[in-house]
């Protein structure tokens, strides 16, 4: 289907003369005779309507666009394989995790939430993380994010929610940003978003790749075994290559220095065969255990502590090819959370209960058919056939009369169609102790979801001291975007049901006075820590899907570029050199090379780590120019290591740059701190709240 210049049966006649191309047809097949010019009368008269190869190419241009997501517009995404390490069939009947061993494919989008299509890839924002796996039962959709929990609690809040994150709907901005008015106002009268907004302004919400961030599917949902036995079960993607965040300065400049930046890495990395990978964790657990939890699994607001409920490693997601086709593929691809096998299913949580309406609604407008089903990556890979007929965009042809069920016609030797089959048909789970206690019809939420600020604290707690500091900062930074002068002080005095020392900090950046506290209304519990809820405790010391900026101009020494870039590839890295000219650098040994990027197109903020290689003529020369000592200032600035010869001080010097353990020679010495980024030296590079 996809090939669409493919040559026509029956010979030759749909080869050009040259033979080296296809012909060019129109969509009903005719040869095109000119490609180049409209059909006019005379040479300069007026373009004819009776143009058809014009008229078909420009309407088709036309309608090229379809609605973007009204959330999640913006994303990237590829194809895989999800493995299974060990049969889980004591837990769940689910075809997926039957064998050991066994692969199953998927496709993989995240994305931004706020921002439309063609917005940036890095503001500070959740990530989507939804992975559509075709299983042999059906595809199953686990349509989660990269954060645990969720801003609120019931789906009937969910358009207030977006409507107030979105660009302002009289100015038309901010255009992917949560700091604005609306977003905190929202936020400040509704206390159960107080856990999910520690999350967002923490750095989870500004990743350095989506190679590097976790998945989880938030809800409690149930597996179900052959016996009819359920567990409870909360879905994890752990990625391999650990987590990573940028910092906020980094992020903001990012924007700037690329606004592709994911969708960018997360290509490269495929392409170039270093595929991304998450093992799959599971927390299982029964209705015991969670009826013991001091909060209600029921809740998409709360998570349950690693800690307390270890996560099982069952299997892994590897994303190991690029879409063929951008719009075809992850634009055109439509997760469902309802979409679920048999040994999977939903519980009573009311916010996932609501999403089982949401998206295949908005698909069908989205897409614009009751047949997107049909479109290749939404199509499932195992038989699929029903009685469902007709529609707009049917692109299935069904034989015979059978549309309807029960029929005969095989008495006559017709077809007579599918059949529903009790046995391995999908069966919903029964005794749900959530369903036994239902009485009137409420409009309410339940006691038991009235904790917002217990689970707050407890993120807030787990956090490194830079951490905590990167979130008050975001904070700061955030209420200073809100110009309706009542909000701030509302959502402090929140914040003092958290934790009393950010809420302080927090005002303090502000320069407001701390106000009353808000009050609660359920008494705030210090829960545990849990170390699995900080980046930095969990970051890898690796430099593998990392990338190293090799600063070097003419006369750089060309054997020391050499050695350095062996020693990255060794240590599983890759590097990419920056110089003020793309091509015709000229080495010390009079070797001409070409650069990966020009200096001014190619900012320090695109490595996780750098190193600067000039002789002394090429450091007098870039301590001169702007645009190699902010590379080499942001570089030390954003935390990371620094690399240099001796003769490249002068430009180091320019740039403020001190020697501390992240700075170091050229040598082994500099290949184990690129792994790193330096912590320690946040405090002499920035204020933070
Ligand atoms: Fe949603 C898209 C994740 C709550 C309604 N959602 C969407 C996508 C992701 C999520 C990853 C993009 C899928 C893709 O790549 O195409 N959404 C979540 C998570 C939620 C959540 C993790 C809470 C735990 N969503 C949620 C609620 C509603 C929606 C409560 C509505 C009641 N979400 C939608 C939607 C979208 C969507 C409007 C937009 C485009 C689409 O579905 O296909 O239906």
């Amino acid at each position: 289907m996809k090939n669409t210049t493919k040559k026509k049966q029956g010979g030759d006649t749909h080869q050009t003369a040259d033979k080296a191309h296809p012909v060019l047809t129109t969509n009903q097949g005719i040869h095109v005779s000119d490609n180049q010019n409209s059909l006019k009368a005379g040479q300069r008269g007026p373009v004819l309507l009776e143009d058809f190869v014009l008229r078909e190419k420009i309407f088709h241009f036309d309608h090229e666009r379809i609605p973007e997501r009204i959330v999640h517009a913006r994303g990237s995404a590829a194809h895989g394989y999800f493995e299974l390490y060990e049969s889980l069939s004591d837990i769940t009947k689910a075809d997926i995790f039957q064998r050991a061993g066994e692969k199953t494919p998927l496709f993989t989008r995240i994305s931004t939430v706020a921002g439309g299509a063609g917005s940036v890839d890095t503001p500070r924002d959740v990530r989507g993380f939804a992975v559509k796996f075709y299983t042999k039962e059906g595809n199953w959709d686990l349509v989660g994010n990269n954060i645990p929990v969720f801003f609120i609690q019931d789906a009937i809040k969910f358009p207030d929610l977006i409507h107030a994150v979105k660009m302002e709907s009289d100015k038309g901005y901010p255009q992917a940003a949560s700091a604005h008015d609306t977003f905190w106002d929202f936020v400040s009268l509704m206390p159960e978003t107080s856990h999910m907004i520690m999350w967002a302004m923490s750095d989870r919400a500004i990743p350095r790749s989506l190679r590097m961030i976790e998945g989880f599917g938030i809800h409690t949902f149930r597996l179900v075994n052959a016996k009819g036995k359920s567990t409870f079960v909360k879905f994890h993607w752990k990625p391999k290559l650990g987590l990573q965040s940028t910092l906020w300065d980094e992020a903001l400049k990012l924007q700037a220095a690329d606004n592709d930046f994911h969708r960018r890495d997360l290509y490269e990395a495929i392409d170039r065969g270093d595929f991304p990978e998450w093992e799959l964790g599971l927390q299982l657990f029964d209705q015991k255990t969670a009826d013991a939890l001091p909060y209600d699994v029921l809740d998409s607001t709360k998570l349950i502590p690693e800690e307390v409920i270890p996560v099982r490693i069952v299997g892994r997601m590897v994303l190991d090819r690029n879409p063929d086709n951008f719009f075809a593929e992850t634009e055109q691809v439509a997760y469902c959370p309802a979409n679920i096998v048999p040994g999977v299913d939903f519980t009573n949580d009311p916010l996932l209960q609501g999403r089982l309406f949401s998206y295949l609604d908005t698909q069908k407008s989205r897409l614009g058919t009751a047949n997107f089903h049909q479109i290749p990556i939404n199509a499932p890979k195992c038989p699929m056939m029903n009685l469902q007929r007709d529609g707009m965009m049917q692109t299935e042809v069904p034989k015979g009369r059978a549309n309807y069920e029960p029929n005969s016609l095989d008495v006559a030797g017709e077809e007579a169609g599918p059949r529903e089959c009790p046995v391995t048909g999908f069966t919903s789970f029964q005794g749900r102790p959530e369903n036994e206690e239902q009485g009137d019809k409420l409009r309410i939420r339940p006691e038991s979801f009235a904790d917002h600020y217990s689970q707050a604290r407890l993120f807030f707690n787990s956090q490194t001291e830079n951490e905590q500091a990167h979130l008050a900062s975001a904070l700061v930074f955030e209420l200073s975007k809100v110009t309706l002068e009542h909000v701030p002080p509302r959502v402090i005095a929140n914040l003092r049901n958290i934790s009393e020392d950010l809420a302080a900090r927090v005002a303090k950046g502000l320069g407001i006075p701390l106000p009353a506290k808000a009050p609660s209304s359920k008494p705030v519990q210090d829960l545990e820590t849990s170390a699995a809820l900080s980046i930095q405790k969990n970051m890898k010391e690796t430099l593998q899907g990392r990338c190293v900026g090799i600063l070097i101009t003419d006369g750089t020494d060309a054997a020391a570029i050499d050695k350095l870039k062996k020693d990255i590839k060794k240590a599983g890295g890759t590097s990419k050199i920056v110089a003020p000219r793309l091509n015709g650098i000229v080495l010390s040994d009079k070797t001409k090379i070409k650069a990966d990027g020009q200096l001014a197109g190619t900012p320090s903020q695109l490595f996780d780590a750098v190193a600067v290689i000039l002789s002394r003529e090429g450091a007098d020369m870039l301590a001169k120019e702007a645009a190699a000592i902010q590379w080499v200032m942001d570089a030390f600035g954003h935390l990371k290591a620094i690399g240099y010869t001796k003769e490249a001080m002068p430009l180091l010097d320019k740039a403020n740059v001190v020697k501390d353990e992240g700075v170091k020679e050229l040598g082994k010495q500099f290949i184990t701190a690129a792994t790193k980024r330096f912590w320690e030296r946040e405090p002499s590079v920035r204020n933070l709240a």
